[in-house]
């Protein structure tokens, strides 16, 4: 009480308030006025920082977990009165003159979309040092997803506002939410890197905050084990993007600039702008408000299912059910195997990549209600059977595929399937994890993930008319891949399937062996039989035509071990390195007509 006089009356009404939720203990151990006067003072800006980050204030987060945890101790089930059902969506096959055309329409539309990348996340299961948007995509080039993302969201631009023909918006406008364990190291690489092309002010980071941790049943807020005056706070989940795009008041500013799209994405998925011309076509054509991408689900894979919940009141909504809950929801719902494969080798549910598609306008009406809130959930780790006490504090958390829990029946919620090659690689398993995924589910890690572009760009060549060798099989850090050639390009090069089947012509192969990167727009494949390495980089305006038969030693792969500390980091989570051994390499430096024909 004697120190409430060295405190401002908004810190006393703070100070009120913490009494008032019962979290006296916050202050028990604090000496007489005058003694640690600043690290007081100091707490309470982070009591108001907590306070202002939160929809509605430290006072509803307690309230919030009193509830949950009580729901916890007493096992309810969160689904209760729910019964699970396979969900019908939009299935698309790459290629097909569906997809074709839902790719136009997604062209045409993108100059009206806004991008959000949520990269706040530090990626535990990944256990890599630095931050996960840094990491390079493939080992070919050394790109990293950050320079992927913004060049893959700029070729967008261009092509969609060519196609506007000068009306509307002309700048695609990309946040990425990032949080104290990667913000600063987002900033920098930006900086560094001249923000990859785009425009400074075309990117705007929006920090997350943490929460408070909560030490037991009753919310009571944990102290920081390393400081008496500061509460411990952990990372609240990507969910707070939402909260945030409203605060901020960057939804609002979107929607009166006339943008009817915003695009989420996650911090590592290398496939994904693959799918996104498309899956926007399909949110403008079917007029979705909520649009959630899917990929086939291996049983067990650690992400969501998107599932339809009927509950016994007639309700129903499609939604994702987390990895960690679909298990146990299907066996308490007359499923006693569980979460399983059917006869198609796939979960029948969905995989939910969480790429979501929200028009503006539902989305900024939807938020002015609920303030961004996410509903919640805890997941405390408790000491014994009586769930009286916890291992390490606990906190609320939230996930922004759950946005569409609080929306209206009439909302148009849809989600549209793509081919799993096509669309979903991600990076977040470390290999010795990644070793260990039953034989057959995806890796998640850094090896399958560049695998998985080198697949993906053959596969659409060979779509193209080019003739592309079988992959072999290689073990790396203990994981058996199908190895491709190293085929890539930039975005610019080939953004749409249309794109590309513009640039291949004649009788192209492209032996196993061989390694391919395209840099540059206008670079046209003709009659080209490669066997070795290729490499062309061409600024915008040259236009290269290339043919003939081009054989070298090329690059070849080699194996590194992924605890061997002498390489980086980047390099042994893969497990492999590339050893450039011969190559033909062009670079063509100012605009004009060419031709490269060895
Ligand atoms: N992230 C943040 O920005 N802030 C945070 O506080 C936490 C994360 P994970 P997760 O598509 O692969 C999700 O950890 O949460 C960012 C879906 O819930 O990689 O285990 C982080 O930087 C799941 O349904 O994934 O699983 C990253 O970009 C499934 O779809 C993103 O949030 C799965 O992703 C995801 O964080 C998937």
């Amino acid at each position: 009480r004697k120190n409430l006089t060295l405190l401002s009356p908004q810190q006393v009404e703070l100070a009120k308030m913490l009494l008032e939720m019962n979290q006296s203990h916050l202050f028990q151990h604090w000496p007489e006025p005058g003694v640690e006067d600043d690290e007081k003072r100091a707490f309470f800006d982070q009591v108001a920082r907590l306070n202002a980050s939160y929809p509605g204030g430290l006072a509803s987060y307690i309230k919030t977990a009193r509830e949950l945890l009580a729901d916890s101790k007493a096992g309810t089930n969160p689904y209760e009165g729910f019964t699970p059902s396979v969900p019908s969506g939009e299935t698309l096959t790459f290629a097909d003159d569906n997809f074709i055309r839902f790719e136009e329409a997604g062209v045409r539309e993108a100059r009206k979309a806004a991008f959000v990348l949520v990269a706040g996340g530090l990626g535990e299961r990944l256990g890599y040092n630095g931050i996960k948007v840094a990491l390079p995509l493939e080992s070919t080039t050394g790109t990293c997803f950050l320079q992927h993302y913004i060049e893959s969201i700029l070729a967008l631009q261009d092509t969609s506002c060519k196609l506007a023909q000068g009306e509307g918006p002309t700048e695609i406008p990309l946040a990425i939410m990032t949080s104290d364990d990667t913000h600063s190291r987002t900033l920098d690489l930006l900086e560094k890197n001249a923000y990859f092309g785009m425009k400074p002010s075309q990117v705007k980071l929006l920090k997350q905050e943490k929460v408070a941790c909560l030490d037991d049943n009753d919310a009571r807020l944990a102290v920081d084990p390393n400081n008496k005056y500061r509460i411990q706070t952990k990372p609240h989940g990507h969910g707070d993007v939402h909260s945030l795009l409203y605060s901020s008041g960057l939804l609002k500013e979107w929607l009166g600039a006339g943008r009817k799209w915003v695009l989420f994405f996650q911090d590592t998925n290398g496939l994904l702008f693959k799918a996104i011309p498309a899956s926007l076509g399909v949110s403008a054509t079917k007029g979705y408000h909520v649009n959630s991408l899917a990929v086939p689900r291996k049983a067990k894979e650690a992400i969501g299912g998107i599932t339809k919940l009927t509950h016994k009141d007639g309700r129903s909504m499609v939604i994702n059910v987390e990895y960690n809950q679909l298990d146990p929801l299907l066996r308490a719902t007359g499923y006693p195997d569980g979460d399983v494969n059917c006869e198609t080798g796939y979960s029948p549910f969905p995989g939910n990549i969480n790429q979501l598609i929200l028009e503006v306008g539902p989305y900024l009406e939807e938020l002015s209600k609920t303030g961004g809130a996410i509903k919640e959930f805890v997941n405390p780790k408790y000491k014994d059977s009586t769930k009286t006490a916890f291992k390490s504090s606990t906190r609320l958390e939230c996930m922004m595929q759950d946005y569409p829990k609080t929306l209206p029946p009439s909302a148009r919620v849809g989600f549209t399937v793509m081919d799993p090659w096509l669309a979903y690689a991600p990076v977040k398993n470390n290999p010795e994890d990644a070793a260990k995924v039953p034989k057959g589910n995806p890796y998640h890690s850094a090896t399958s993930g560049e695998m998985a572009i080198y697949r993906a760009n053959s596969l659409i060549l060979r779509k193209a008319g080019v003739k592309v060798d079988d992959p072999v099989q290689a073990v790396f850090n203990g994981q058996e891949v199908d190895v491709w050639p190293r085929i890539v390009w930039k975005p610019k090069w080939g953004l749409t399937f249309s794109d590309v089947r513009s640039k291949v012509s004649g009788k192209c192969s492209i032996t196993g062996k061989s390694t391919i990167a395209l840099k540059g727009q206008s670079i046209y494949l003709e009659d080209l039989a490669l066997d070795g390495a290729l490499i062309i980089d061409a600024v915008d305006g040259a236009e290269v035509k290339v043919g003939g038969s081009v054989q070298n030693a090329g690059w070849t792969i080699e194996s590194v071990d992924f605890k061997d500390t002498s390489v980086a980091e980047e390099v042994r989570i893969r497990g492999f390195k590339i050893k450039k051994v011969e190559q033909l390499e062009k670079a063509y430096k100012e605009p004009g007509k060419y031709s490269l024909k060895p």
